[in-house]
């Protein structure tokens, strides 16, 4: 049977949430994330509204840019931005109802980050019906959380994911099964999650734009243009959607955009365990390149993770993760999964040293570039 699943996505979740519970903040632009310091902040944006978008804010800006481009709106008499701080706690328990919602319209969902999942709809039978159950969810996020949300649905989840992006904010994007190729084809390719800047650019120079122009490409010729995701994209993903983006673009056998781009995905709705991560990260006040320095900031965020991880519903993991930005934002992810679960912080810190040591000699560094910020995470827990 033709299936259909939903995908949804909360509109500037972060900032809309702030801007719902400071009535004062309503249509003034704002961005949530490091303190911007006037000008000398050296974090990054987490999200921007709306209204601060239309300045050209947008997620994982250097916040000091964020200052600039505010106080350039300011002289020319717009309004300044609201700098927030994050207050992760409070869009964790936003989007926990969130879920619970979702929950009372279908059994299988999987959450995909903080804001987002998808929703298996293949029960309600025809296209109509789904329709109508998406307008009832995002009826129900407003009155109950006064927020509001965009929904792609679509026969699979690529064309759901896709599909959400499509009218936000607010937005509800129906693409029936017959209309995969057409809604497909026009699409810039940077649209199709998975490739990232630097595919991007790759097939850019060779004057392909559109997810059409990608179809010039055999499967053979894929895979010798662009090897394995593992070695492409890794370093590309976001660290706030450590696996959602990773389990879309890398099938069962391997990346296969060829399909992807004919607008094939049959990888099901599922809660996996192997989803769920707990990570922490720090941009420090000076990039160093100082061991003991960043030796103890990463043993603090290793306690930091530990002690979520107490606190959550699991009690092992098997996969380390660090992440290492260095001056001039060129990022790094590594990790390793051990044959055994475990649960301590010495194994924690242990894992982590390991992973954290090339980066101070040629393997990770052989320019000796100066680390800006640091980050840990734990995966496959259970
Ligand atoms: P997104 O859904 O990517 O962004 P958004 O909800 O703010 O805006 P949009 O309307 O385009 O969906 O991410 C959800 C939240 O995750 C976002 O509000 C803040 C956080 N986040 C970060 O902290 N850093 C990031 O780099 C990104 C992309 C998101
Ligand atoms: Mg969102």
């Amino acid at each position: 049977m033709e299936r259909m699943i939903a995908h949804l996505d909360m509109d500037a979740f972060f900032a809309s949430v702030e801007e719902r519970d400071n009535p004062r903040l309503r249509g003034l632009p704002i961005v949530v994330g490091a303190d911007p310091m006037e000008g000398k902040g050296r974090g990054v944006v987490s999200t921007a509204n709306y209204a601060a978008r239309a300045y050209s804010i947008r997620s994982a800006l250097p916040i000091s840019k964020a200052w600039q481009f505010s106080q350039k709106a300011k002289r020319k008499g717009r309004p300044e931005v609201i700098f927030l701080d994050v207050d992760f706690r409070k869009y964790s328990k936003v989007s926990h109802e969130i879920m619970e919602i979702i929950r009372k319209y279908s059994s299988t969902i999987e959450q995909a980050s903080i804001d987002e999942a998808y929703i298996d709809l293949t029960h309600v039978e025809s296209f109509e019906n789904a329709i109508e159950i998406c307008k009832k969810i995002k009826q129900e996020i407003k009155e109950k959380e006064k927020l509001t949300a965009s929904i792609g649905l679509g026969p699979n989840k690529l064309i759901a994911k896709i599909a959400s992006d499509m009218q936000k904010p607010d937005g509800l994007t129906v693409v029936h099964p017959e209309q995969v190729e057409n809604f497909l084809e026009p699409l810039p390719i940077r649209k199709m999650p998975g490739i990232g800047p630097k595919t991007e650019l790759f097939f850019k120079k060779q004057g392909v734009m559109t997810i059409n122009d990608l179809k010039k490409y055999s499967k053979d010729d894929m895979r010798n243009m662009l090897g394995s995701p593992r070695t492409n994209f890794a370093q590309t993903q976001s660290v706030f959607r450590p696996k959602a983006s990773t389990k879309l673009v890398r099938g069962k056998w391997g990346f296969d955009l060829y399909d992807r781009i004919r607008g094939i995905d049959e990888s099901p709705v599922t809660e996996e365990y192997e989803i769920k991560s707990i990570g922490e990260q720090e941009t420090f006040r000076e990039d160093t390149l100082d061991f003991k320095f960043v030796f103890e900031r990463i043993e603090g965020l290793c306690e930091s993770v530990i002690r979520r991880l107490k606190h959550s519903d699991f009690k092992k993991f098997r996969t380390v993760v660090i992440t290492i930005r260095f001056s001039g934002f060129e990022t790094k992810i590594r990790s390793h999964t051990m044959p055994k679960p475990a649960g301590s912080l010495k194994v924690l810190k242990g894992e982590i040293a390991k992973l954290l040591m090339p980066f101070f000699d040629a393997r990770e560094n052989p320019k000796r570039k100066k680390i800006r910020l640091i980050g840990v995470r734990i995966e496959k827990l259970s």
